[in-house]
């Protein structure tokens, strides 16, 4: 996260860090990508965020990636689905989405706690220009590389014709994804960040609205971050989680 602030603890308790490691070797599993608890059993990642044969883990409730913290869950992931539309190309991603299947027993996997709690579906659009937040373990203004605490910023819903206009993304942007952050640029989502949290208030609740998914470097000013539209996915999501009941 460009230009973000440190997360109190409780604050951010539906962000996963999505780690991975080579199938059977014996090396420490690595954090790859960010990514949200929609449901005990279940987290929405970014479809980019999936690589193949790897095994795959989720850390929730933890702040600092370098310290084992007695609020964290570390849970192994059974299955990884990736939208069967996911596509990339030199310019963009398309239908950048992918949900996680969590290792667990009777619907039971990641144990709700002050510090791990699921976030709603968006059930509408969101207007233009109202706030959201991003959060994650991507890289930052100074290092370049992903930061050890989690961060957080606010970012602007972005009008999806000003940001398709020609000095900004142009005509790759389509209705599978929109952009938010600051047209002046300094706040923004980076590498790492990808997969993880853009949440809205709505109806009091914070609903998962995106997923970082691309942009044109990081910070950049008429170079806003690009989320995953997750309202063009809700039926998607719903079909591929309500086969297990959990
Ligand atoms: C990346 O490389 C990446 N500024 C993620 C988000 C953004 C840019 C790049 C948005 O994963």
């Amino acid at each position: 996260i460009f230009g973000g602030l440190k997360v109190p603890p409780g604050a951010v308790p539906w962000q996963v860090s999505l780690q991975v490691k080579p199938k059977n070797s014996n090396r420490r599993f690595t954090p790859i990508c960010g990514g949200v608890l929609i449901k005990s059993c279940w987290v929405l990642t970014a479809g980019h965020c999936i690589q193949s044969s790897m095994d795959r883990q989720v850390v929730l409730g933890s702040l600092s990636l370098n310290d084992v913290e007695p609020t964290e869950q570390v849970i192994q992931v059974q299955e990884a689905i990736l939208h069967e539309n996911y596509r990339e190309t030199r310019e963009a991603v398309y239908n950048d989405i992918a949900l996680l299947r969590l290792e667990g027993t009777d619907g039971i996997c990641a144990n709700e706690t002050q510090f791990v709690k699921t976030a709603c579906l968006p059930d509408a659009q969101l207007p233009d220009g109202m706030e959201c937040k991003i959060s994650g373990w991507g890289a930052t203004e100074e290092s370049q590389t992903g930061s050890n605490h989690l961060l957080e910023a606010n970012v602007m819903l972005i009008n999806q014709e000003k940001c398709a206009e020609p000095d900004i993304y142009g005509r790759v942007l389509d209705d599978t994804m929109f952009c938010a952050g600051h047209l002046m640029g300094g706040v923004d989502s980076c590498q790492g960040d990808s997969g993880g949290p853009l949440t809205c208030e709505q109806n009091t609740n914070s609903v998962v609205y995106g997923l970082v998914s691309w942009g044109d470097k990081c910070g950049r000013k008429n170079k806003p971050g690009v989320y995953t539209r997750v309202t063009h996915f809700l039926d998607w999501i719903k079909s591929e989680t309500q086969a297990e009941s959990s």
